[in-house]
């Protein structure tokens, strides 16, 4: 948009006397902050307005993305970027000695999700938008998203993230658009017409309210919506037990109600069948469909174009309830009969899996499901005895694969068949990942349907992860190679001319300098700890999960320790590590492993021999805005999980397009990486996915493999570090009375994990050749663009011509 210095000013003058009665000059920061946010949500209508004109009359297909999570970060300056407009907002500010920066750093993370998976649909949103797609996201509006952090003596603390109070400025919430939605109550069965006629009484209605989002996109006519669904109580009050006098318990149905929206569920990767959640997922997917319908309807006055126009997206199986909902709506509200609802559903609704692990994959007690959602079980139960019916023709007689592949068995409903069963496309987040899940937990279904499946590699909004967080670096490479790379991030490997150019390493290595100067204020200011810059600045930043195993480092930490203590002198490329995770409230190994984290960099620190050559840094409340400046100062990513196990990661592609260089094991898109940037680019170490799989089947006791040096490693957990002993981290590595010690095998892997440290240590001296590639992971890191992830979705799984 082109607007000049003196109409910036103008907009942000009226608005600010619109709102809050008073020019800019008067405002207080909260005021200009908050004027600002509406300006910039001022232009996005007015485009967003132009450009739904022209996609109307084009009557193109579109998208919508059902997400129980989009972990959003901040907006402001992802915004202004978009719209070109930064620079001539940050000049019109600066004139009324405002600086935009500070306006910045008042904005709250929209933390509206939990970790990988709410992150991507976020990036998928800004590609969409990027891309001159129509694609709408749907989620809740938390009142409060993920909890914040702090850590208090080693332990984990939970607060809770009352982001709306300067975060609701993005929202528009639209009453008039509410749907209501039918929780518990009883099923009346009529004949009329030989028709069955289902009628849902005594049910308690809850009112779902959109909030609407704007997502922009770079350089686009396109402005996107993200619609957050809020729960309220249809009645406001209940004037009978009010006009009673009862007033606390007129009250009461509101709160209930209301209490839907409340909280996102902060479990990454395990399930909780908590009837609030079910809950939250049914508010989310009745109403996201009846307002995708309508919409349908009133534009193509029929839904049996629907599979043409519009394609509906489950984020895993959380909107799994998609599947008999949309059945329900179109049989019990438009009139359709089984076959031709069951054929409209199938060709629009599609599903990625995010994830291998089997206590992350959704069941829910056919007990809880059937008394919340009673006709949704009905239709559930029919999908699942037609399904049984066609299975038994494809595996005749063969009861235990049916019942694995039915969405009904065992007392519970499981998500992931039903998707299975209903969607037309099924897909993975990475190569590796997508080949498990066809050779693995999903085989039986590959089987009969092979071409359901596909893949599609997990990519990032680098705009925001480079050009946004990391500007000096993008300047850089704008000055290289052109600005080609900002639309088309495969530009980038036009870098790869200038390997082993001096004045080009130089440049680079300058510039890391610079975000590990501002990464350690930052560090200073939140931890009080002084790092060294010109330490290897490593770091693993993203949830706490054993599997994704921060365990293992700590462990070679300590190890480091060790081996500076016997030899003061020994040759230490001086470190700082850098961890930065929440763990999930009630995981308890989790929040072990981040005081074990805590306990060993105070030991690192207390020691004069060591603390010159390693710091361990623990920064609480890993949130996007954080992230964002983490990982432009980072050198070595660390992406260590057990193999087989990490579905894609993000992050990874985030580190490296800022050149950090991947220290790994061969598991979901590091794979990938591995191959963009060959082996010389890259520290690889660990067992392979089938080595993984081969030692499981032989039988695997960690006990065999601890080597002198890790056993030392191990007793100094049960003898205790700083006066704390970590007994249950050591029992859980080693105990093996059931044969179920060391689950994700860090104990086999250290060695190889070692070994690997100790080569990025040794290559680090020579920082011309490190910087070499450091500047090989920047020019392979364009295939990682959420844009060619988002394409390949458009053309593989939405069938949507861009
Ligand atoms: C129901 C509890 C629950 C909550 C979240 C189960 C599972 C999840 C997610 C599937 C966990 C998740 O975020 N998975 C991550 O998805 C990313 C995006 O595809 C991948 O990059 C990560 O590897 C994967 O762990």
């Amino acid at each position: 948009m082109n607007y000049k210095k003196d109409e910036v000013t103008n907009l942000l003058n009226t608005k600010c006397m619109n709102v809050f009665g008073c020019s800019i000059d008067d405002a207080t920061e909260k005021q200009a902050y908050k004027t600002l946010c509406y300006v910039v949500k001022d232009l996005l209508a007015e485009k967003r307005s132009k450009f739904a004109k022209q996609y109307k009359e084009k009557e193109g297909k579109q998208v919508y993305y059902m997400s129980m999570e989009f972990l959003v970060g901040t907006s402001l300056r992802n915004n202004l970027y978009n719209l070109g407009m930064e620079s001539v907002f940050k000049s019109a500010l600066k004139q009324k000695k405002i600086d935009i920066n500070s306006l910045y750093a008042m904005e709250p993370d929209a933390g509206l999700g939990n970790g990988g998976l709410g992150r991507l649909a976020s990036c998928y949103m800004d590609a969409m938008t990027s891309l001159g797609m129509m694609g709408t996201g749907f989620s809740i509006r938390y009142e409060f998203g993920i909890f914040k952090q702090k850590i208090v003596d080693g332990w984990q603390m939970e607060f809770p993230d009352n982001w709306l109070e300067m975060g609701d400025v993005w929202l528009n919430r639209r009453e008039d658009e509410s749907f209501i939605i039918k929780f518990g109550g009883t099923l009346k069965e009529e004949w009329t017409d030989g028709k069955l006629k289902v009628t849902h009484e005594n049910y308690q209605p809850v009112m779902a309210v959109p909030y609407d989002m704007y997502i922009s996109g770079y350089d686009t006519d396109a402005v996107n919506k993200l619609v957050l669904w809020s729960a309220k109580s249809p009645n406001n009050l209940d004037m009978t037990a009010f006009s009673r006098g009862e007033y606390v318990r007129s009250l009461e149905e509101n709160t209930m109600a209301e209490v839907i929206s409340k909280i996102l569920y902060p479990a990454d990767d395990h399930i909780e069948g908590k009837r609030l959640r079910i809950k939250q997922q049914y508010l989310l997917v009745s109403a996201s469909l009846q307002s995708i319908l309508l919409k349908h309807i009133k534009k193509y006055k029929t839904l049996d174009n629907l599979p043409d126009k519009v394609a509906i997206h489950i984020n895993d199986t959380h909107p799994a309830l998609c599947v008999p909902e949309l059945t329900r709506i179109l049989i019990d509200e438009y009139g359709y009969d089984w076959d031709k609802a069951w054929d409209i559903v199938t060709r629009t609704l599609t599903y990625t899996n995010h994830t291998v692990m089997s206590e992350a994959l959704e069941r829910w007690p056919e007990s809880l499901f059937s008394a919340e959602l009673p006709r949704i079980y009905q239709i559930v139960l029919e999908i699942n005895r037609r399904l049984v019916q066609k299975l038994n023709e494809v595996y005749p007689g063969d009861i235990a694969k049916i019942e694995y592949m039915s969405p009904v068995a065992h007392g519970e409903v499981r998500m992931a068949n039903l998707c299975l069963a209903a969607c037309h496309k099924v897909n993975g987040v990475s190569k590796l990942h997508s080949d498990i899940l066809i050779n693995s937990i999903f085989k039986d279904y590959y089987n009969i349907e092979p071409d359901k499946f596909t893949n599609v590699t997990n990519g990032i909004a680098y705009r925001r992860w480079l050009c946004q967080s990391n500007p000096e670096l993008a300047s850089l490479i704008k000055n290289l190679i052109g600005d080609k790379f900002v639309h088309d991030a495969t530009a980038l490997e036009g870098l790869l001319k200038y390997k082993g150019d001096k004045n080009v390493l130089e440049s680079l290595q300058k510039i890391k300098l610079v975000k590990k100067q501002a990464l350690a204020k930052y560090i200073s200011h939140a931890n009080g700890i002084n790092v060294d810059p010109s330490s290897i600045f490593d770091v693993q930043i993203k949830r706490l999960h054993e599997y994704k195993r921060q365990l293992l480092n700590v462990l070679q930490i300590l190890h480091m320790y060790n081996v500076i203590k016997d030899n003061p002198n020994a040759d230490i490329t001086p470190r700082t590590f850098v961890f930065a995770a929440k763990a999930s409230a009630g995981y308890m190994m989790a929040k072990q492993i981040i005081r074990l984290i805590s306990a060993v960099a105070d030991l690192v620190d207390s020691d004069a021999a060591v603390r010159d050559k390693i710091k361990v840094v623990f920064i609480e409340d890993y949130k996007v805005s954080l992230a964002e400046i983490i990982i432009p100062a980072a050198e070595i990513s660390e992406q260590i999980s057990i193999a087989g196990k990490e579905a894609s990661g993000t992050g990874n592609m985030k580190l490296m397009i800022n050149g950090a260089v991947t220290l790994g094991t061969l598991d979901g898109a590091n794979v990938e990486i591995c191959e963009q940037v060959g082996k010389d680019n890259i520290f690889l170490f660990g067992m392979t996915a089938p080595e993984v799989e081969e030692l499981w089947r032989k039988g695997y006791n960690p006990n065999f493999f601890v080597t002198p040096e890790l056993k030392r490693v191990l007793d100094m957990l049960t003898s205790g570090i700083l006066g704390t002993r970590f007994e249950d981290i050591s029992k859980s590595l080693l105990t093996n009375s059931f044969g179920t010690a060391d689950a994700y095998m860090t104990i086999a892997d250290f060695e190889s994990y070692r070994q690997a440290q100790e080569r990025v240590g040794k290559e680090y001296l020579n920082r011309d050749k490190f910087t070499d590639m450091s500047l090989v992971n920047i020019a392979k890191a364009g295939i990682f663009s959420a844009d060619r992830a988002v394409k390949e979705y458009a053309d593989n799984i939405w069938n949507i011509k861009l």
